[in-house]
């Protein structure tokens, strides 16, 4: 099991806090920086600050933390482009045409809130501005830019047609059908997995991870992106719509390929444990330095939204 005494000592409320304050600043400039006033820039603007627990950001900063060594502007930037994206494929996850989502981070959803044609515009353009932050930023110390590249193209492979996006197009496509376990698996770790994913492995590589330290937090990653798709899952059932800001029942009601209704509550329950443990083994070989991500490990299968 995971080592209860150091979590008990770190302050993961305070920490979020701090890094969910440090990222919507960045945000805040991207935006203010990159866009024009109007319809559009409003639209994105509502959809990002909307809320949102910012986990993505926070892992890569949490992971560059781990390591140690990373120029912080350059983690800031990047944090900043994994909640673009992520948000873009909330908005267009929410639209008529895939899960018809009226309600998103406790607020009507962009295109309920503008109308359908601006929200496709509006995550169309988050995506796009994502990767014009990321190729726009200079760092004053030099983040070689082989690494920067590194980076970019890291997020570009998790979030496109060999990574979010076609998990996506599985899970529509596999509506009212019924899935293989593993055709399951591969879609939440297309789906939700590999931006997690991408999240932990640009920050780490940002702050100049070894070959033996990537592999660890890539496993690391791989474990708690699929625990954070069952909890989902298990949320969309047991969950609390006011808490979560989103409705609830909606997978069951969609004949949606879940945990829950593959393997059972109790066995999904048991799956996301067991991920997380595996998560928390792969730290093994870091120091205090990581207890960021050991604390967020927990953090996953605890979350009530
Ligand atoms: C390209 C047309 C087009 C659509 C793309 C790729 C995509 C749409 C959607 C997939 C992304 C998606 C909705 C994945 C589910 C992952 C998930 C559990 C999202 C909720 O993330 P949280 O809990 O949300 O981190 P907050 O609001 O806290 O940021």
């Amino acid at each position: 099991m995971w080592p209860e005494r150091e979590l008990v000592m770190f302050d993961l409320p305070s920490y979020l806090r701090g890094k969910q304050v440090w990222v919507n600043c960045g945000i805040g400039q991207v935006l203010t920086d990159m866009t024009y006033s109007g319809r559009l820039a409003d639209a994105m603007r509502y959809a990002v600050t909307a809320g949102g627990k910012r986990i993505r950001p926070i892992l890569c900063a949490a992971s560059a933390e781990a390591v140690g060594n990373a120029d912080e502007s350059a983690v800031l930037t990047t944090a900043c482009a994994l909640e673009l994206i992520h948000t873009y494929s909330l908005i267009h996850d929410d639209l008529p045409a895939m899960d018809d989502d009226a309600l998103r981070r406790g607020k009507p959803t962009c295109h309920i809130a503008f109308d359908e044609a601006t929200a496709i515009l509006a995550g169309d353009a988050l995506l796009t501005l994502a990767f014009q932050a990321l190729s726009t930023f200079k760092t004053p110390s030099g983040t070689p830019a082989e690494k920067w590249l590194w980076v970019i193209r890291n997020i570009a492979e998790a979030v496109g047609a060999k990574g979010m996006v076609e998990g996506q197009m599985r899970d529509v496509a596999s509506e009212g059908g019924t899935l293989t376990f593993e055709e399951l698996e591969s879609i939440h770790r297309l789906k939700t997995g590999a931006l997690i994913s991408a999240s932990v492995t640009s920050g780490a590589a940002l702050a100049q991870a070894s070959p033996s330290q990537m592999a660890c937090l890539k496993t690391y990653a791989q474990n708690i992106g699929m625990a954070f798709q069952v909890v989902d899952d298990i949320l969309n059932v047991e969950g609390d719509k006011t808490v979560m800001g989103k409705a609830v029942g909606t997978d069951q009601a969609r004949s949606k390929n879940t945990y829950p209704s593959r393997i059972g509550m109790a066995a999904s329950k048991e799956k996301a444990k067991t991920l997380i443990g595996n998560a928390l083994q792969a730290l093994s070989g870091f120091d205090t330095r990581a207890e960021a991500l050991r604390a967020i490990a927990s953090y996953i299968i605890e979350r009530k939204k």
